[in-house]
């Protein structure tokens, strides 16, 4: 009896042990150290269970379940140790062997709007403000249009101003300035007054250098009604200018020649950057030619629908590349056109 108690104390004892034992285990070699000390074949539960022989028959089933029972619990308690310190092991190992496989977003580059589309929005608001209205107008037009009802017919020395593309359909060509939608504006407002604008491309077969490329814009105006004057002409122009370019611009007119204007005029607008005295930009001159105009030819105003002894107009024609030129510094038009962003994305 006394050895039966002694020996089941023992197994207490090594289980009380054992557990707290573990609990200091931290790596698989201090685990198997552990297994051999409790659970080896020398260990101290064989070595318990070998006393067992000193035991009378009838007592040896007790111990002997509690020791089988003890084994189990300890074999138990190893297994979930072993994994606790298998999860530990991976937790560590994949800490230290993190990848980051995440890419910084690919930024999303955003459009902006071109230079020539941002100064004619600037032009549509100018003239907007004045009472213009924008007119859309045809690229294709036909030669009665683009030139004959303009003053100009198939002889006229002054086609020579023009280098035209023709289409494969004969008198069919792309228009070689927005002037042929200004007939059609004058044949859609008839016989009322109209104030319109025209903007869009032109096309001229020409050598391209940095002033002359083969597409191109303008921006042509048109004011028609009773007792128009040139001074209603130079009103607006100069109130386009000084919009545009600052309060402080001046405009000078020069006389000029085109065929659907009598009479016809430059205007000139003095160089912002140099106050006029003269300097590179303005090549000493102080002045920078910004657009051609003149009171419609009475000729023009009757091709138009208007009697010429009742309404009066004018008109006015700019190139928008040329007015950015001026405005931003750009010294060469084919920049406009040629697709280079380090150019595009100064105006974006
Ligand atoms: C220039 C000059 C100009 C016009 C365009 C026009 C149109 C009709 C009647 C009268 Cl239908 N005139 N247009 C008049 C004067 C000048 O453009 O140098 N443009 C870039």
């Amino acid at each position: 009896m006394q050895e039966e108690i002694g020996l089941l104390q023992e197994l207490e004892r090594i289980g009380a042990e054992a557990q707290a034992g573990l609990d200091q285990v931290a790596d698989a070699e201090a685990l198997a150290t552990w297994r051999q000390t409790y659970l080896g074949k020398k260990g101290a539960l064989t070595a318990a269970l070998r006393s067992l022989g000193r035991l009378p028959a009838e007592e040896r089933p007790i111990v002997g379940q509690r020791a089988n029972q003890l084994r189990e619990t300890l074999e138990a308690s190893l297994e979930a140790r072993q994994a606790q310190l298998d999860q530990q092991a991976l937790t560590a190992q994949l800490a230290a062997s993190a990848i980051d496989v995440r890419l910084p977003g690919r930024p999303q580059s955003l459009g902006a709007m071109h230079i020539t589309s941002q100064t004619l929005r600037r032009i549509y608001e100018i003239f907007g403000g004045l009472g213009f209205q924008v007119f859309p107008s045809r690229e294709v037009e036909d030669d009665v249009t683009n030139f004959q009802m303009l003053n100009l017919p198939p002889d006229h020395p002054a086609r020579d101003m023009w280098s035209t593309f023709y289409l494969t359909d004969p008198g069919l060509l792309l228009r070689t300035h927005t002037s042929p939608g200004q007939i059609h504006a004058m044949r859609h407002y008839h016989p009322e007054p109209l104030r319109v604008i025209l903007p869009g491309k032109c096309y001229r077969f020409e050598q391209v250098t940095s002033r002359h490329e083969f597409m191109f814009y303008q921006v042509e105006g048109l004011a028609i009604a009773r007792n128009i004057t040139m001074a209603d002409l130079k009103g607006v122009l100069l109130s386009f200018a000084r919009q545009m370019f600052g309060p402080e611009r001046r405009l000078r007119f020069r006389p000029s020649y085109f065929p659907f204007t009598e009479p016809s005029a430059e205007a000139d607008m003095d160089c912002a950057l140099c106050g006029g005295k003269g300097c590179r930009v303005c090549k000493g001159t102080g002045w920078l030619e910004i657009l051609g105009c003149g009171m419609v030819h009475p000729q023009v105003l009757r091709n138009g629908g208007y009697d010429p002894e009742i309404y009066s107009g004018f008109a006015f024609g700019m190139g928008p590349e040329r007015i950015a030129m001026l405005k931003h510094g750009i010294d060469d038009i084919r920049l406009f056109y040629s697709a280079d962003l380090r150019f595009l994305q100064q105006f974006a």
